[in-house]
């Protein structure tokens, strides 16, 4: 079989990647182009991407593709969820996409129910809860007569925005839009109800694709900064965690997920969405699958923890890398201090090491002071939360939940993933860690016709990575510290 190239962007709110994919010979071979940081923009009272940034890192890396002369066949963009970029009537962008952890929206979902109760808005879209989901995003906007809102032509989610830099063409890709709560799952439509209420029409969006469609070419612009020709760019799951569990190497399909990242999901690929009283009560979500899929999963705050406590440590010249922690972690005691990872104080706080204290102190915990002690009570905690998660994720799932599939850099993590195993008690298998971006390129390489369906997808991907299993160790130590974190557990802090 020859060869064939594929380019993936893959944007998290921390870092982005560009990376090449090869296949051939029924295998699939990654190369990582370039990897750059991805910073929120504190300015003028607000949170913000820079989405200029982000466009000439993508620049960067198709210029080193042409360099090296490798033929690729197309390009893909993935992105972290909810957040947009307003375009103007001319075609331009009225300002940088506001970042979902600006507190502006702080708020603004009891405010919308004002209009529309909660529990229609849940019932219409199925997705969760959040404040800072486009819809509320929009209603802010709306609400604070915001300019550029105003002004928009278009509203575009990061990935199709991105797709719109690079080839001219405006396009709403299903699995983004799906994570906005303006879409109706059952329908796959926008809501006119949902919109009404923050002043936008169904039209200011643009043409409505589905992961495998093409969105158009390079633009000339594009490939003279880059050397290349008028590569096509294809829409594929263009939500993150989409492209990641499009890429889930699993053998069969009663498997759960956690997509370890930034954030961590935690969930199971559901056939149709659920709704209903339990769903809506723990307050998950049903985000656009590939294929028709239903993503039917819960948002749980991730390695957000940890990056922002070992951005604070940089600061005093402490610099500790992911081993040193993950030692340090391992060397400290367990189950000394637990908290609960979702709590609103964890949101954006100007100090996450504070946050941790804080809430170990409200809730009569010794405060972890060592850099050992604060990454351990995050890795107790996570794998607590993991667990409370994956018991509901076990009540409402329609089939047996035999194993656990952790994708995603934090996948990486032998100990987390230890602990997430004795925490849920099933065997649990990590890898790959580059899940979004293998996703991304197998969509890409099922639209250009080399696989067939999501099913050989994954055959084909568990044959080419590497994974790490896990069998489940010390559960009783696991179940009796499970009720100290219950204890603990609060949701007001
Ligand atoms: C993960 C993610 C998640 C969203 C969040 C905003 O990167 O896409 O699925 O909820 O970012």
């Amino acid at each position: 079989m020859e060869h064939t190239y594929f380019f993936a962007v893959d944007l998290g709110a921390t870092s982005g990647r560009t990376i090449l994919g090869c296949l051939g010979d029924g295998k699939l071979e990654l190369k990582e182009v370039t990897r750059f940081p991805n910073h929120i923009i504190e300015a003028c009272g607000h949170c913000y991407w820079d989405i200029y940034a982000l466009y000439r890192e993508i620049i960067n890396g198709l210029k080193t593709i042409a360099k090296d002369n490798i033929p690729i066949r197309s390009i893909g963009i993935d992105t972290w969820g909810v957040d947009f970029a307003l375009i103007g009537k001319d075609g331009e962008l009225l300002r940088n996409p506001y970042c979902y952890r600006d507190p502006h929206t702080v708020g603004a979902p009891e405010e919308y129910f004002t209009h529309i109760p909660r529990e229609r808005v849940y019932d219409i879209t199925g997705i969760q809860i959040m404040n800072f989901n486009s819809l509320f995003q929009l209603s802010t906007l709306h609400r604070n007569h915001c300019t550029a809102l105003e002004a928009a032509d278009k509203i575009l989610f990061m990935p199709d925005a991105l797709g719109y830099m690079l080839t001219g063409k405006m396009v709403t890709e299903y699995t983004i839009a799906s994570t906005s709560q303006i879409l109706n799952p059952r329908t796959k439509r926008f809501e006119k109800e949902l919109l009404d209420v923050v002043g936008v029409r169904e039209e200011q969006f643009g043409r409505f694709v589905f992961p495998g469609e093409q969105i158009g070419v390079l633009t000339e612009e594009v490939q003279k900064l880059t050397g290349l020709g008028a590569v096509p760019v294809i829409s594929v799951a263009g939500h993150d965690t989409a492209s990641a569990v499009a890429a889930v190497p699993a053998q069969n399909e009663n498997f759960a997920y956690l997509s370890s990242g930034t954030w961590s999901l935690m969930g199971i690929e559901v056939k149709d969405a659920i709704i209903n009283k339990e769903s809506y009560e723990q307050n998950f979500t049903n985000e656009g699958g590939v294929e028709g899929t239903t993503r039917f999963l819960k948002n749980i705050c991730g390695m957000w923890l940890l990056e922002r406590c070992r951005k604070e440590w940089e600061t005093t010249n402490n610099s500790y890398s992911y081993t040193e922690l993950i030692d340090a972690a391992l060397a400290a005691p367990a189950f000394r201090s637990l908290i609960n990872p979702d709590a609103p104080c964890f949101q954006n706080p100007a100090s996450m090491i504070k946050a941790i204290a804080g809430y170990c102190k409200q809730t009569g915990q010794p405060v972890p002071e060592t850099y050992g002690e604060i990454t351990r009570c995050i890795f107790d905690s996570l794998s607590m939360r993991y667990k409370q998660i994956f018991s509901v994720l076990q009540k409402i799932a329609p089939f047996p939940i035999e194993k656990l599939h952790i994708i995603g850099g934090g996948s990486r993590n032998n100990l987390l993933s230890q602990f997430t195993c004795n925490a849920v008690g099933v065997p649990v298998m990590a890898g790959p860690s580059e899940g979004t971006a293998i996703g991304n390129i197998m969509l890409q390489a099922k639209a250009n016709g080399l696989v067939n369906d999501i099913a050989a997808m994954r055959r084909l991907i568990s044959t080419s990575v590497e994974t790490v299993s896990f069998e489940p160790q010390n559960t009783t130590q696991w179940e009796e510290a499970y009720h100290k974190y219950l204890a603990c557990y609060r949701e007001d802090i």
